[in-house]
């Protein structure tokens, strides 16, 4: 690891946009509002920012130039990745004063080591070019979710990115042995080592991961691999209650020797609008039961087959009453057409209409009591608004999202009651020893009710960290570190 001695003090360019602009040439410099606008919204469509131009550097060099000239005429630069985050990580503020920083021309897999099991790939990288990179060296990088088609490198290191797979392999902190990044004053910490072990003080790397971007720019990343999953078992499990799905998921672990990777959640009524609004999709069993789960199982191809353990577990849950009925795709394109009803989850909900969003987990045991009592609460508060809780319950992570009463103009509810309810679902998340932000970042979203539940200790010690990194308070400012408490935003 090296970390290259601070940049100079640059004196402050006098015109220092017309200088990125020359520095770069047109491939890697726009101002062009037509070019800029799909960069400026938040993937939910309810956060709008300006920006002076958007920057596509092709190489870290032009990265730490960019930083440079940024920092010495202290200009905001906003990193951007795949442009899918769900509290508005990566758009900028209104008053258009940012530079937008794209790293999607930074997309190359510099290396792969089968022998060290290590992938070393640029920050512009799409997780689904990842995947098939590791795949054609038989290896495997196991984190995915929805947008993995979309979704970069860069990006998912700096919001520590979690998702479907995460019950076995962690989330992106756990994956990532090294990085590169432009550090705010424009120096280059080149940290890419593929060491499993190394001890020298302050972790940088794991300070990046979920930085949000607020401590500099990663533009590069060597991400552990493990073995190539030979075979794979996805079932779909129907069943009445999810503290039944806890139970069941011990049970899984144990039948099937720990290989289960995925054990997600989808209530009956989650399932009617994936049903109802993404094309193709048909329900899996001929009954209705108040929850759904995707399973997945794998196993290297010196193993035991998954399906067979996992057939013979669910039968078991059967028989036991634990769930109503099971079934386990039979081929691959069965398979893929279960991936996709929880896949879709989240699209078909922002067809259907607006969402209080609320990402939480609490401890694994407790989420069922979680879910019944917070739904119970959120209830018996605002009539008639419908909680839509879905997501990753083996982790302890649902997405407690909130919609407006059947029949109501769902903006103007959202406006109304949408703060309120967001306050109550984080109090009860409190209360409840957990996090009110357990994968999606806080961004902007979230930062009022950071502000008003991170903590005292924890609020200055993030303070503290970011003014000494970045004591002009260029990257990526308003997101993630809460200057003062505010009003919660739903
Ligand atoms: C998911 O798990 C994503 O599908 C999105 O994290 C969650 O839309 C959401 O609330
Ligand atoms: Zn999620």
């Amino acid at each position: 690891m090296l970390v290259y001695a601070p940049a100079m003090t640059m004196p402050a360019d006098k015109n220092p946009i017309a200088s990125l602009a020359e520095r770069l040439g047109p491939r890697g410099f726009t101002d062009d509002p037509d070019t800029m606008a799909p960069w400026l919204i938040d993937w939910r469509g309810r956060i709008n920012g300006r920006a002076r131009a958007l920057l596509s550097p092709a190489t870290v060099d032009e990265v730490a130039d960019i930083v440079r000239v940024a920092a010495a005429a202290r200009i905001p630069i906003v990193p951007q990745g795949g442009n899918t985050s769900m509290v508005a990580g990566a758009v900028p503020s209104p008053d258009g004063d940012a530079l937008l920083l794209s790293l999607r021309r930074m997309r190359a897999i510099r290396s792969l080591s089968p022998a060290d099991n290590v992938l070393v790939a640029e920050a512009g990288c799409i997780l689904s070019d990842v995947h098939d990179a590791a795949e054609a060296a038989a290896r495997r990088f196991p984190l995915s979710l929805a947008a993995k088609g979309s979704a970069t490198i860069g990006g998912l290191v700096s919001t520590n990115a979690g998702g479907t797979q995460v019950l076995r392999f962690g989330t992106m902190r756990s994956l990532v042995l090294g990085l590169e990044a432009v550090l705010p004053d424009g120096s280059v910490f080149d940290g890419l080592t593929a060491l499993r072990k190394d001890n020298r003080g302050y972790d940088l790397r794991q300070l990046l991961c979920g930085a949000e971007g607020t401590l500099g720019v990663v533009t590069a990343a060597s991400l552990r691999l493990v073995p190539a999953a030979a075979r794979r078992a996805v079932a779909w499990v129907g069943l009445d209650s999810a503290q039944n799905a806890l139970d069941l998921l011990r049970k899984l672990e144990s039948a099937t020797a720990e290989s289960v990777e995925t054990f997600e959640i989808v209530p009956a009524d989650g399932l009617d609008l994936v049903l109802r609004h993404i094309p193709g999709t048909r329900a899996p069993l001929s009954g209705r039961y108040r929850w759904n789960l995707l399973v997945e199982a794998t196993a290297p191809a010196s193993a035991a087959d998954p399906g067979e353990s996992l057939g013979e577990a669910l039968a078991e849950a059967i028989e036991a009453g634990l769930i109503g009925d099971a079934t386990i795709a039979a081929s691959e394109t069965q398979a893929e057409d279960l991936w996709r009803l929880r896949e879709s989850m989240s699209e078909a909900e922002r067809i259907d209409g607006v969402a209080a969003k609320h990402d939480v987990s609490v401890a694994v045991s407790h989420m069922a009591d979680f879910m019944a009592s917070a739904r119970t609460e959120v209830e018996r508060r605002f009539a008639g608004a419908r909680v839509l809780a879905f997501g990753h319950l083996g982790d302890g992570n649902v997405h407690f999202n909130v919609r407006a009463p059947a029949g109501a103009d769902d903006r103007a509810w959202l406006a109304s009651e949408g703060a309120a309810v967001t306050e109550l679902v984080h109090d009860l998340v409190t209360a409840a020893g957990g996090s009110i932000s357990a994968e999606h970042g806080i961004g902007q979203t979230k930062l009022a009710e950071f502000a008003r539940l991170g903590g005292t200790a924890r609020l200055a010690a993030l303070r503290a960290i970011k003014s000494a990194l970045d004591p002009h308070g260029i990257m990526n400012p308003g997101k993630l570190i809460p200057l003062a408490p505010a009003r919660a935003a739903p």
